[in-house]
């Protein structure tokens, strides 16, 4: 509340966030944690809390009048609608060059995720995170936080046979047709829950298409897993719809947080005024990045070094579609939780998840996702003239992810005869290359903090989110966030309370 004195104070409650409360609040630090989007905890006029993917409504979208999809066309047409404006549950942030998917609410990305929970091979972590010891990452961290997220493998003997993952089952056909090799890749999905999901013995979440706006049942997002044991603790106090402005040193020691109170339009109801010994900034890549920027720049911080804002990366994220022949369908039922993908890292710089189109009818169409090794990196910096913190992200940028991708799909195209869809992401468009789902960087881990994201230039203030990992982590994200989160804040808890 208004005036209050807290020993910490955490922005954003994604994965960094909430390991962050969590981990603080069990060594008895009592915790603000702060989240600029709802709280998902209570059903809407439909008695569910998310909106389904092929029908999106104002719970859909963060402050948008049209919905954003990531696939913008089907058939060639425009899928996006008209929407209210609210406080929904997806962010489609525009920047110059690029559009970063993010997600709004307790629970952060969480909400929204494929759930796929991936543990980067051990020989690709140096490149990843080259200062953090990858003994105690593999040993420990990785473990903790794949117990805590509650990762699990699908039952490949199920795999062979489920009508709904009939679309992962051409894709691994075809890859190892081509000689890569396919692998099942972990979710925090429940695993039995879609089983009876396909069964039909249960309510449908992920064979209902629910991914993008939420999932109503089978994923285990963080409001399933860290959450509860966050409430459990009774340390830490969460204040859904605020939205940190601005954090300054305090004159008695501490800082000053400005935090905004927002209605569901978006408008700044209230604003408000904390003193917190520590911050703890976990607002996600850009997030964070947005928030060091402006403060460094509009004076409040400007002893953060220069390294804030820079080396943010996209993961190399590209998407494309490919055409199947008639007599390769793909399955009018696609559970919207991928399960596996194709790995030419090592010799093509490029991992593909083989990923749904949950159309309701076949479409003979294999759609991926690729993570790639893409070497391009942007940065944050602030716009005096709008007031606005830019990246310098070009389109142009994604051709080395491109054909990265393209060391797997060009041979397969070749071997099956078939050709790329065009029709995806415009009229003859083939290649997604305007968006992320996983961004990297903008304030790196012992470049603009120390080695455990202790933030240069101020004591008590920290970066401990995507923001610390350098722009790509040759798989998805989450896990090695979590996991680093983990590393960072037991140092932190043992140095620095
Ligand atoms: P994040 O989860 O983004 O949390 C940051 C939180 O801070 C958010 O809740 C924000 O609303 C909040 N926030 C931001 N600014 C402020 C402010 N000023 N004041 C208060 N709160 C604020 O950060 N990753 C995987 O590993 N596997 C997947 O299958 C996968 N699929 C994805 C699918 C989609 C559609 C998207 C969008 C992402 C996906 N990701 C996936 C990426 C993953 O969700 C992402 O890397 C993590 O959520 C990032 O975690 P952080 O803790 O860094």
């Amino acid at each position: 509340s208004d005036g209050a004195r807290v020993p910490a104070l955490v922005i954003g409650s994604g994965y960094g966030g909430q390991v962050t409360a969590l981990r603080l609040a069990q060594a008895g630090v009592d915790v603000q944690l702060v989240e600029m989007g709802m709280a998902w905890d209570t059903p809407g006029s439909d008695g569910k809390i998310f909106a389904n993917t092929t029908t999106p409504d104002q719970r859909s979208f963060w402050l948008r009048t049209r919905t954003k999809q990531p696939l913008s066309n089907f058939l060639g047409f425009p899928i996006d609608k008209d929407i209210p404006k609210y406080t929904g549950i997806l962010d489609a942030e525009e920047f110059g060059g690029i559009i970063v998917y993010q997600g709004r609410g307790v629970g952060g990305g969480s909400l929204v995720n494929g759930g796929m929970a991936v543990t980067p091979k051990r020989e690709n972590f140096g490149a990843i995170l080259p200062t953090v010891d990858a003994n105690e990452m593999y040993n420990t961290y990785y473990p903790r936080a794949n117990a805590a997220l509650g990762v699990g493998l699908i039952d490949p003997a199920w795999f062979d046979s489920a009508e709904c993952y009939q679309y992962a089952r051409v894709g691994r056909k075809q890859a190892q047709r081509s000689g890569f090799p396919f692998v099942f890749v972990p979710d925090v999905y429940d695993w039995n829950y879609m089983k009876q999901e396909q069964a039909n013995t249960v309510p449908r979440s992920a064979l209902a298409g629910e991914i993008l706006y939420g999932n109503n049942y089978g994923k285990k997002s963080l409001q399933k897993t860290y959450l509860p044991q966050i409430q459990a603790t009774g340390r830490v106090t969460i204040s859904p719809l605020h939205r940190v402005a601005k954090v300054t040193p305090a004159s008695g020691g501490g800082y000053t947080v400005t935090i905004e109170q927002l209605n569901t339009t978006g408008d700044v109801t209230v604003t408000k005024v904390v003193t917190a010994a520590k911050v703890f900034f976990a607002a996600g890549s850009v997030g964070t990045s947005k928030l060091l920027v402006k403060l460094k720049a509009t004076g409040a911080l400007p002893n953060l070094n220069g390294e804030v804002g820079k080396n943010w990366g996209d993961n190399g994220n590209v998407m494309v579609g490919r055409a199947n022949q008639i007599w390769d369908p793909t399955g009018s039922l696609q559970s919207s939780i991928p399960c596996g993908g194709i790995d030419n890292w090592a010799a093509g710089g490029a991992f593909a998840e083989v990923a749904p189109l949950p159309t309701g009818i076949e479409t003979w169409a294999s759609f991926y996702l690729s993570i790639t090794k893409n070497p391009n990196r942007a940065q944050f910096s602030w716009n005096a003239a709008t007031q606005e913190v830019d990246l310098n992200w070009q389109t142009a940028w994604k051709q080395p992810g491109i054909d990265m991708a393209k060391s797997i799909f060009d041979k397969i195209n070749a071997k099956e005869g078939t050709i790329y869809r065009t029709d995806l992401f415009g009229i003859y468009k083939i290649w997604g290359d305007h968006l992320t789902y996983h961004p990297l960087g903008g304030a790196v881990l012992n470049k603009a903090t120390d080695n455990y994201g202790r933030l240069a230039g101020y004591q008590g203030l920290y970066a401990i989110d995507g923001s610390l990992i350098p722009g790509n982590t040759s798989v998805n994200p989450f896990v090695t966030i979590t996991a680093l989160a983990e590393r960072n804040i037991e140092k932190i808890i043992a140095t620095d309370f």
